[in-house]
């Protein structure tokens, strides 16, 4: 098994690509690791420009049209019908509008600690981030002495937290904070307290941070100057909080002053000492980490640092390969734990809790158009759906402002969001012309809360969360779905494959994802067994909905609803593939899939880290382990900086979710009602386990392999029902054991899967029963 820790014999000489990242959902850091100068930058996640609170002219509008455009969609659909196309310049000076008071994600600032007397070339320097225990680490020798940091962000006690200690002592630091915004806050030290304290220029939005500085023996004094500085102490510590005002709410989004939360978080955990303050964090941090392991055979030589070993990597047969691959998935799942937990005020951005500037790429912001959803693709499948819960909240609070761009610009009941949005409602237009458009977002996001029931089960979740957001965002389409005069079906218009070509009625994502939302509305108001009256007339508008499925003139599948696809097109985006991955319309053996692969063998294996990452989905979905695994392979070799963030360029973390995601993918897929097992085995992993899996229907799944075979498969049911698996496990000798009753069990068999010997066997499951199938012989 691969070591579960990032290791570097040098400090971090930049952020981006060297720093090692904590967090705990809600505060995010970077330790850099320098030998004199400690560099600790930290994020808030709610600590955003942009939005109501600034000047009132212009006042900020969510991006909803400025002044209304009677007639000005319907011209455009005109157009559309008329020419079959309308250029996206032409659109966006029709639809679009400059945008306004969008914002930013705004770094906190650093913490920065001067060690006096600290060496130029310490001795035996390591730099380490253990992902097991949520802890990054320093140390090194000097004049006889080992100095050693630990650095971590509790979720329990809502604070980063850091320890310097030499043995022998003494320990002597002066910690300061710095900005680049100076002029909005004011840093004041007394009683081994550093208090920041303001608000943004732009929009009045109200920070606070606080650090506390503990020390065993010594004295801490306060400077004039805002720092605290450390003398002749045995050992010493501090910990950081910090909040904003912010609130999700509409429309003015403020909340409660954090000057009170922030204090109590401090206090509270410089109260419980050091040993419980990191007991504490370990424990919660495993119960999420060691819920699922994978283990390919990997093993690097134990002091190969990571930027070594990942320049080596070629994603080849070495064990080192298959260790860095068990690593990249381990610490997908520790940036998810890191990024997104219960109770953040937002969900993981383009960059996660991560950012340190005031003018990030794309704002930081909620792309809604892949980034957004596929930073959640790890969740359930990954086994950690309580980091989903941001993300639910998020999409919640979007229905009020997307409600009101739903009636003034389409005069459609339901919400919408477009391409991109902010922690502000933005759920309206822009005026970029290959990104402004694309009111499907809505759609897609709420196939998310419907994951989390088909993965729990929750019922609750499903009748007070999901379902009334599905059911908004599924009117909307109701409502402002057009007959196609070519054929009569329903279709988007004006449609628009992101980022991608002319503006066309009915692009395959458009329809794919309409699809995907009134077959998922229609599923979830049947099984909370209620309006009858909204599930006819989802059933109608299903019955006459163009699916977007459509093969073309060399055999692709159709980007546009016209054979307008160039095969020598490479384009990041392969949107029409929605109905592959994350949609289900399209089934590895079924008519969809040749032309879903020719389609994605045109585009080819490039691309930036999300791209790749989602190809290996795609690959998976077409039970293709190996083209998968070449996908994963070159994200890694191309798209993968020496700390192991995935690079757009710029450091992007969708890449780093998408791979972990993309990994569960070639093992375990259920997606299409039947537990499909190592649907996408790569050549590469021939040997190797993995355990913890989630699956929809409750589910939880281990599994072991060996020479590419299946050898047991553990299923426990958290429900009872019927079961479907597939696998070429059922089509050979095996036993089955219920592990709760200790007593050899059987399943139904159903069909044989011609071609890839597989079979089909559907196990009729109790809940809270442990099922083990071990292969014979
Ligand atoms: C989408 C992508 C870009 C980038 C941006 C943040 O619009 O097309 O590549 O990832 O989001």
């Amino acid at each position: 098994m691969a070591h579960r820790a990032l290791r570097y014999d040098t400090p971090a000489a930049d952020w981006e690509r060297e720093a090692l990242p904590i967090g705990n959902g809600t505060l995010g850091a970077m330790v850099f690791g320098g030998v004199a100068r400690e560099r600790i930058q930290f994020n808030e996640k709610s600590l955003w420009t942009g939005g109501p609170g600034g000047p009132d002219s212009p006042p900020y509008d969510h991006g909803n049209w400025r002044e209304p455009r009677p007639g000005a969609l319907a011209a455009v659909q005109r157009l559309i019908e008329e020419h079959g196309t309308a250029a996206p310049d032409d659109v966006a000076a029709r639809l679009g509008q400059p945008r306004i008071r969008y914002g930013a994600y705004q770094t906190f600032g650093d913490l920065w600690l001067e060690i006096p007397g600290a060496p130029e070339t310490p001795d035996r320097y390591r730099r380490r981030l253990d992902i097991g225990r949520g802890v990054a680490s320093v140390e090194y020798a000097a004049h006889g002495a080992r100095h050693r940091r630990e650095f971590f962000a509790s979720y329990p006690d809502r604070v980063i937290a850091g320890r310097l200690s030499t043995a022998p002592g003494p320990v002597a630091f002066t910690l300061r904070h710095t900005s680049p915004r100076p002029g909005d806050h004011h840093v004041t030290a007394h009683d081994g307290r550093l208090t920041i304290r303001g608000a943004l220029a732009d929009n009045g939005l109200r920070f606070e941070a606080q650090v506390r500085v503990v020390c065993d023996g010594g004295t801490v004094t306060a400077g004039a100057d805002g720092t605290l500085t450390v003398t002749g102490a045995h050992g010493a510590w501090f910990v950081l909080a910090a909040g904003t005002d912010y609130a999700d709410s509409h429309p003015d989004y403020r909340g409660e002053d954090p000057h009170r939360v922030v204090a109590e978080a401090v206090d509270a955990a410089a109260e419980q000492g050091w040993p419980t303050l990191l007991s504490r964090h370990v424990r919660d941090h495993r119960a999420l980490f060691d819920r699922t392991a994978l283990d390919l055979g990997g093993q690097a030589p134990p002091d190969l640092p990571t930027d070594r070993q990942r320049a080596a990597y070629t994603g080849g047969d070495d064990p080192a390969d298959r260790a860095l691959e068990e690593l990249f998935f381990a610490y997908g799942r520790y940036l998810l734990i890191a990024s997104s937990r219960p109770g953040a005020p937002l969900p993981a951005g383009l960059q996660g809790v991560w950012n340190d500037s005031v003018q990030p790429a794309w704002s930081a912001d909620y792309h809604t158009n892949i980034n957004l959803q596929m930073n959640y693709w790890p969740a359930h499948a990954l086994n950690l759906a309580e980091t989903a819960e941001p993300l639910h909240r998020f999409i919640t609070a979007l229905r009020a402002p997307g409600r009101i761009t739903a009636r003034e610009m389409f005069g459609a009941r339901g919400w919408v969001v477009h391409n991109e949005t902010n922690p502000y409602g933005f759920t309206g237009v822009h005026d970029w012309p290959t990104a402004f458009w694309f009111p499907e977002a809505a759609a897609w996001l709420v196939h998310h809360l419907y994951e989390h029931y088909r993965f729990t089960l929750d019922t609750g979740f499903l009748r007070d969360t999901a379902y009334p957001a599905m059911r908004e965002a599924a009117a909307f389409w109701l409502d402002t779905l057009r007959p196609d005069p070519r054929d009569g079906t329903l279709v988007v218009s004006p449609g628009y494959s992101p980022e991608h070509g002319d503006f066309t009625a009915g692009p395959a994502m458009s329809q794919q994802i309409v699809h995907d939302l009134l077959t998922a509305t229609l599923e979830a108001a049947r099984a909370l067994g209620d309006d009858l009256a909204f599930q006819a007339a989802l059933r109608r508008a299903l019955d006459a909905l163009d699916p977007g499925l459509r093969i073309g003139s060399w055999g692709q599948l159709q980007e546009w609803k016209a054979d307008l696809d160039d095969p020598a097109d490479t384009h990041r985006h392969a949107s029409h593939l929605f109905a592959l991955h994350p949609g289900r319309q399209i089934a590895p053996d079924g008519p969809w899939a040749g032309a879903a692969a020719v389609s994605l063998d045109a585009r080819g294996d490039g691309g930036t880290g999300w791209s790749r990452a989602w190809k290996v989905h795609f690959w998976a979905r077409l039970r293709d382990g190996d083209r998968a695994h070449r996908l994963l392979a070159g994200q890694l070799t191309d798209s993968t900086l020496p700390n192991l963030w995935d690079t757009h360029p710029p450091f992007q973390i969708d890449g780093n979710f998408g791979a972990a995601a993309g990994i569960a993918q070639m093992l375990l897929q259920s997606h299409r009602g039947v537990l499909d097992v190592l649907p996408a085995l790569p050549r590469r992993w021939p040997d190797g386990s993995v355990r913890g899996l989630r699956a929809h229907g409750d589910l939880t799944v281990g599994i072991t392999w060996r020479a590419g075979r299946a050898r047991t498969l553990t299923v426990t049911a958290g429900h009872d029902g019927p079961v479907r698996m597939r696998g070429a496990l059922f089509a050979r000798p095996y036993t089955l054991h219920d592990g709760a009753t200790g007593h050899e069990t059987a399943v139904r068999d159903d069909t044989g899967d011609p071609g890839d010997g597989a079979r089909t066997v559907t196990l009729a499951a109790r809940g809270g029963h442990t099922y083990r199938f071990a292969a014979r012989g």
